[in-house]
């Protein structure tokens, strides 16, 4: 077995998060038959893992003030249903995903900011500390996802940063090595690197929260190892994934997927089942693990935490194309 350098937020399975919370907790126990899950050191082999897949346990404290009003969905159904167009543009990128190596990992923060750095994933971390929140998780396909998610306030990465007054935009950025990930090789025509942006407003909003792990575990690699954004106000694809840069700008990013096609994927994509997409209706969302048509919220139920961010802005449809 590979030995590992302990890290803070690694601790004994038995004192990670309370049972039952997971599903599927005791199948991962079942299916790695308990070899390695004793110790700290053990790397996850669950049921469900994909070869090559060598996450290791993270604990963190649930914070209760994210909750949920729907059952989570079962890892097994989140591992192996994916956007991740630098593997491929379909749902079943998680084996070739397995060869992204998410350590070491630098994590650069730069532009319009008081203390540029780039810093190893492992320091950020726990320079960040770390917990757990469960969060709505809806992609502009209609469907949708509930995640334990682990990870920190992006709010506390702008402060360690210090951004100069006139940052008003963040723009953030995904690794871009085509020799690791095929399909970015395999489809030139996309604007690579997956580019996301959000105001630095929006950033500190509480809910706002950079994910370093997902049912008590590191980040998977087809869920965006080793730092991902997750943003459950907004629709999926502004929850960009393999974060390498931040940078602090005053001007307005232009996201992948808007360079792409700017009718369909504006700056703002605030979940709203007023304001149908071009392709895709978004007044119900299926819930992935159950096939169930629910209605979908606005501000995927988020409307408390942040409605006053967009006060300003009369027209919904504003909300999502522009
Ligand atoms: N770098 C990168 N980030 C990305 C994507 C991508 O293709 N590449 N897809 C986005 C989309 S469309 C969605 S819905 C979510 C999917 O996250 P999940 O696979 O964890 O459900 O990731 C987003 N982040
Ligand atoms: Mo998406």
């Amino acid at each position: 077995m590979l030995i590992k350098k302990k890290r803070s937020w690694e601790i004994a399975e038995r004192e990670a998060t309370p049972e039952g919370v997971y599903m599927n907790r005791r199948q991962i126990m079942a299916g790695a038959g308990a070899i390695g899950l004793a110790g700290a050191l053990g790397t996850v082999r669950g049921a469900f893992a994909a070869p090559g897949d060598e996450r290791l346990a993270m604990n963190a404290v649930r914070n209760e003030a994210f909750q949920l009003d729907r059952e989570l969905t079962p890892e097994d159904v989140n591992l192996n249903y994916n956007n991740f167009y630098e593997f491929g543009s379909h749902k079943e990128i998680a084996k070739d995903a397995q060869v992204l190596e998410a350590r070491p990992w630098q994590v650069t923060i730069d532009g319009l900011v008081d203390n540029p750095t780039t810093i190893d994933i492992d320091d950020l971390i726990s320079k960040m500390g770390i917990e757990e929140r469960l969060y709505r998780h809806r992609c502009v396909e209609a469907w949708s996802m509930t995640v334990p998610w682990i990870g920190f306030p992006f709010a506390k990465l702008v402060e360690m940063a210090g951004p100069q007054a006139g940052a008003k935009y963040i723009r953030m950025e995904t690794f871009n090595d085509p020799s690791v990930a095929r399909g970015i090789k395999t489809q030139p025509w996309y604007p690579w690197p997956y580019i996301e942006g959000l105001t630095v407003e929006e950033a500190q909003n509480d809910l706002a929260f950079l994910v370093v792990g997902a049912y008590g575990k590191q980040v998977a690699d087809q869920m965006g190892a080793p730092l991902r954004l997750a943003l459950p106000w907004k629709y999926g694809f502004k929850s960009i994934k393999s974060i390498v840069k931040f940078t602090f700008t005053n001007e307005r990013p232009i996201s992948f997927w808007e360079q792409l096609q700017a009718r369909e994927y504006a700056f703002w994509a605030n979940v709203n089942p007023k304001v149908p997409h071009p392709r895709w209706t978004q007044a119900t969302e299926r819930v992935l693990h159950t096939g169930e048509r629910v209605p979908t919220l606005l501000f995927n139920g988020y409307e408390e935490q942040v409605a006053s961010l967009y006060a300003d802005k009369q027209d919904l449809g504003d909300l999502l194309y522009r």
